[in-house]
C-alpha cells in the first residue's frame, strides 16, 4: 500500500509581488513532494493564493477594477512563479475559487448551529497589512505596527469563535507529539505563548467596513476573517480529490510556514479544526527569514530578491535550477539565510560545475574513448576502493532518506555532495586515465569506470528532486531516469551507452573587479587614528537562542539590533549560558564583521563576554536601546565594513570596576555605562 504525503505552503496575499520567500517555501514543498514521489509515495501539493481582505479591496478600487478583475490579475504572477520554478502542484487554490467559499460557508454554519461562534462587541486597534486586530499576541509574533503599517482603532459588533475553549485540548496535543510543531524551539515558542490564557477569535468583519470576503451564512450582513476563510484552503483544497484508494488526502501530512505566522497556524488553525471536529494536520514546519546581503529585505532598501530576475542573471548557469539548489543547500530549514550573488557563484562553480559536473565529463570521457561510449558491466567481485565507495553510496542515500524525513534538506544535501566528493577522490585514486594506457589494467579500468558510472547515477537521483532538469539531462546520457526504486545499488544495466552532450554544469566565469582608477582614491573611507574607531559595537536584545543543529558548543542567536534590523549569530557560550537563559538579554554585537558561515549556519557578527581569571565566563550588559552604537571618549564611530577578525583582535576591552573599558577609557553606549560582573581586568573576547 502506498503512503500518502500531502504538502502544503502558505497561500499568499495577491497584493504582494513574488519574491525569494515565497519562492523558497514553495521550492521546499515541491523538493519534499518530488522527494516522496521518488520513495514511491502517494502524493498531494498544494499551494495557491489568498485573495479575499481589506487591502485587496482598497488595492483594486485604486487600481480601478472590481477585487475579482484585480485578484485574477494579481494571483497570475504566483502562477507565474509556478511555472518559472517548475512546481509540481497538484492544485493551485484561489479562495475566491467556488468551492472554498462554498466549504468555508458550510463550516461556519456547522459551527454556528452547534454553539461554537456567538456574537458580541468588540473593540481595539485595527492592523491592515495583516487584516487582524493588533494585541499582546501580535507583538510577540513580530508583527506589531511598524512604521508603515496602517492601525485603526475600530469598535464594532462581530462574531466570534470559541477558541479559548480549546486551548487545553491544543496543549495537550503539543505535549502529547513532540514532532507536531518543528522546530523544537517554535513548538517551545507556541507552547510560551500557550500559558497565556487564549481570547475568543473574531472571526467576521462587517460589510459595511469590508465587503470582500465570504458571506457568513446566518448573517448576510458580515463577511469571515480573512484567516478564516485562508487557513481552511488545506482542508478545501483537497475535498474534490481522492487518493488511489477511494480514501480522503487529509489530514496534511506537513504545513510549511514561515515563522510569521506560527501562531495562526498552530492556535488558530487546530482550534478551528478542533470546533469542526476534524483531525488536525501531523505536521507544522516553520523555517526561516531570507534576507538578501545579510539585511532584511524592504521595498524601500530596493533590495527585495525577484526570482525572475535571479533566473534570469544566471541563465547561462542553469537559471532556475541553479536558485533551487542555492536556495535549498543555503538555507538550514528553520533559521535565517541570506542570499548573494557570491553564495549563488559558489554553489554553481562549486557544487555543481566542479563537483557534479566535473564528474560527468571525467567519466564521459574516458567511457567514451576506452569503451566506444558503452558503460562496463559491474564485476561481481569489487576491489577495496570500490567496495569503499559503493559502501558510502548505500550510507548517503540512508542518510539522505533519515534527514529528508526530519526536513533537514540542506543536511540532505550536504550529504549528496560528500557522495559526490568521494566519487570524484575514487577518480584521483583510481586514475583510470592513467590504466587506460596500461593494457594489463583494463578490467581494473572496467570496474573503475561501472563503478563511478553507478555511484554517479544515484548522486543524480538524490539530487532529482532539487534540480528535476539537470538531473534529468544528465541522467538521460545514461538512459536512465529517476524514479520510483532507483535509489538502490547495482541497477546501471551493462552496455549501456554513455552519450555525448553539451556540458550541463558550466562555470560561471566571474569578472574580476577592474582596477579603480586613481581619482577614486577620494572616496576611501576616512583614516581611522585608533582601530577601536573602525569596530561597529551595538547593542542588540535577544530574540531566541537555540542549540546549533551540528556544533555542540554553539548557539544560534536571533538578535535585535534596532535600526540594523534583525541579525542571527552563532555564539561559542552554550556550555556557560544555556538557551533558555537568554532570550530577553541584551548583548554587545560587533556587527561590522564579514559574515561567516559556521558549520553551515549563517552568522553575522559576534558578541563579546570577559572571561574571568577563574574560568567562568559573563556576558557585557549594556543598558541601552538596541541598535545605539558604542563609543569611548575621545573615539569618533567610523565603522569600516565587512572587518575580518584581524582588524577586531587589536582592541583590548577589559573590565574595571563592573564596567568596560578601552584600556584606561570607559566604554559606553546609548550613553550609559556597559555593565559586567566579571573581575577587574578581566579581558574581552
Ligand atoms: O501570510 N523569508 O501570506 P504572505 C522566508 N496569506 N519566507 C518568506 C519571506 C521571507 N523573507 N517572506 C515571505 C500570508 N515568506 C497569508 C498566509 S496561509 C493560510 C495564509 C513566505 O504572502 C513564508 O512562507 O505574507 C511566509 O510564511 C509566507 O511567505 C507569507 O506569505
Amino acid at each position: 500500500m502506498t503512503k500518502p504525503f500531502y504538502v502544503t505552503t502558505p497561500i499568499y496575499y495577491v497584493n504582494d509581488v513574488p519574491h525569494i520567500g515565497h519562492a523558497y517555501t514553495s521550492v521546499l514543498a515541491d523538493v519534499l513532494a518530488r522527494w516522496h514521489r521518488l520513495l514511491g509515495d502517494e502524493v498531494f501539493f498544494l499551494t495557491g493564493t489568498d485573495e479575499h481582505g481589506q487591502k485587496v479591496q482598497e488595492a483594486a478600487a485604486k487600481a480601478g477594477r472590481t477585487p475579482q478583475e484585480h485578484v485574477d490579475l494579481t494571483s497570475q504572477r504566483f502562477r507565474e512563479m509556478g511555472k518559472l520554478l517548475g512546481l509540481t502542484n497538484d492544485r493551485f487554490i484561489r479562495t475566491t475559487d467556488p468551492d472554498h467559499t462554498a466549504y468555508v460557508q458550510k463550516v461556519m454554519q456547522e459551527l454556528w448551529d452547534k454553539g461554537e461562534i456567538y456574537k458580541s462587541a468588540y473593540k481595539g486597534l485595527y492592523n491592515v497589512r495583516d487584516e487582524r486586530f493588533y494585541s499582546e499576541s501580535d507583538i510577540r509574533e513580530g508583527r506589531g505596527p511598524g512604521p508603515d503599517e496602517v492601525v485603526e482603532e475600530v469598535e464594532e459588533v462581530n462574531y466570534f469563535f470559541r477558541m479559548s475553549s480549546y486551548q487545553e485540548r491544543l496543549v495537550a496535543h503539543i505535549h502529547a507529539n513532540p514532532a507536531w510543531i518543528v522546530p523544537e524551539y517554535r513548538k517551545n515558542e507556541v507552547l510560551g505563548f500557550l500559558r497565556q490564557p487564549l481570547g475568543d477569535l473574531c472571526i467576521s468583519r462587517p460589510k459595511t467596513r469590508l465587503s470582500w470576503g465570504i458571506e457568513l451564512p446566518f448573517d448576510r450582513d458580515f463577511v469571515t476573517y480573512v484567516w478564516f476563510d485562508a487557513l481552511l484552503n488545506y482542508f478545501t483544497g483537497v475535498l474534490p480529490s481522492k487518493r488511489a484508494d477511494g480514501t480522503s488526502w487529509w489530514p496534511a501530512s506537513v504545513h510549511l510556514i514561515g515563522k510569521d505566522i506560527l501562531t495562526t497556524h498552530s492556535v488558530y488553525w487546530p482550534s478551528m479544526l478542533m470546533g469542526a471536529g476534524i483531525e488536525l494536520p501531523k505536521q507544522i514546519l516553520a523555517h526561516g527569514w531570507w534576507m538578501a546581503d545579510g539585511q532584511k529585505m524592504s521595498k524601500s532598501l530596493g533590495n527585495v530578491v525577484d526570482p525572475f530576475e535571479v533566473a534570469r542573471k544566471y541563465e547561462s548557469v542553469g537559471g532556475v535550477e541553479a536558485f533551487r539548489f542555492f536556495l535549498m543547500r543555503e538555507m538550514v530549514v528553520g533559521q535565517d539565510s541570506s542570499f548573494s550573488d557570491a553564495g549563488m557563484i559558489k554553489v554553481v562553480n562549486g557544487d555543481l560545475a566542479n563537483d557534479i559536473g566535473n564528474i560527468v565529463s571525467r567519466i564521459r570521457k574516458q567511457v567514451a574513448t576506452q569503451f566506444e561510449g558503452k558503460i562496463p558491466a559491474l564485476p561481481s567481485s569489487l576491489g577495496e576502493l570500490s567496495k569503499g565507495l559503493r559502501d558510502k553510496a548505500i550510507s548517503v542515500v540512508a542518510e539522505v532518506e533519515n534527514l529528508m524525513r526530519l526536513f533537514r534538506v540542506s543536511f540532505a544535501m550536504e550529504e549528496s555532495m560528500s557522495l559526490a566528493r568521494a566519487i570524484n577522490s575514487y577518480l584521483e585514486s583510481t586514475a583510470p586515465w592513467k590504466l587506460a594506457k596500461d593494457p594489463s589494467r583494463q578490467d581494473e579500468l572496467a570496474e573503475v569506470l561501472a563503478v563511478s558510472s553507478e555511484a554517479l547515477r544515484i548522486l543524480l537521483v538524490l539530487v532529482s528532486p532539487v534540480i528535476p532538469g539537470k538531473s534529468a539531462e544528465a541522467l538521460a546520457l545514461m538512459g536512465e531516469t529517476a524514479v520510483p526504486g532507483k535509489l538502490a545499488w547495482g541497477l546501471l544495466p551493462a552496455g549501456r551507452e554513455f552519450m555525448d552532450g553539451p556540458v550541463l554544469f558550466p562555470r560561471l566565469e566571474v569578472k574580476k573587479p577592474e582596477a579603480k582608477p586613481a581619482v577614486e582614491a577620494v572616496a576611501k573611507p576616512e583614516p581611522v587614528k585608533d582601530p577601536f574607531e573602525a569596530v561597529d559595537f551595538r547593542i542588540a536584545k535577544i530574540v531566541s537562542a537555540e542549540d546549533h543543529p551540528s556544533a555542540e558548543k554553539l548557539l544560534v542567536l536571533q538578535l535585535d539590533v534596532g535600526e540594523l534590523g534583525p541579525r542571527q549569530v552563532c555564539a561559542g557560550i552554550k556550555a556557560h549560558f544555556p538557551a533558555a537563559t537568554l532570550p530577553g538579554r541584551k548583548v554587545l554585537l560587533v556587527a561590522n564583521l564579514k559574515k561567516a558561515k559556521l558549520r553551515g549556519v549563517e552568522s553575522m557578527g559576534m558578541i563579546l563576554a570577559a572571561d574571568n581569571a577563574d574560568g567562568s565566563v559573563h556576558l557585557l550588559e549594556p543598558q541601552g536601546e538596541p541598535g545605539a552604537f558604542a563609543t569611548a571618549e575621545g573615539m569618533d564611530h567610523k565603522p569600516g565594513v565587512n572587518l575580518g577578525i584581524e582588524a577586531v583582535d587589536p582592541v583590548k576591552l577589559v573590565v574595571r570596576g563592573g564596567k568596560l573599558h578601552y584600556g584606561q577609557l570607559p566604554v559606553s553606549a546609548g550613553n550609559l555605562p556597559v555593565n559586567c560582573s566579571a573581575q577587574d581586568e578581566a579581558s574581552v573576547h
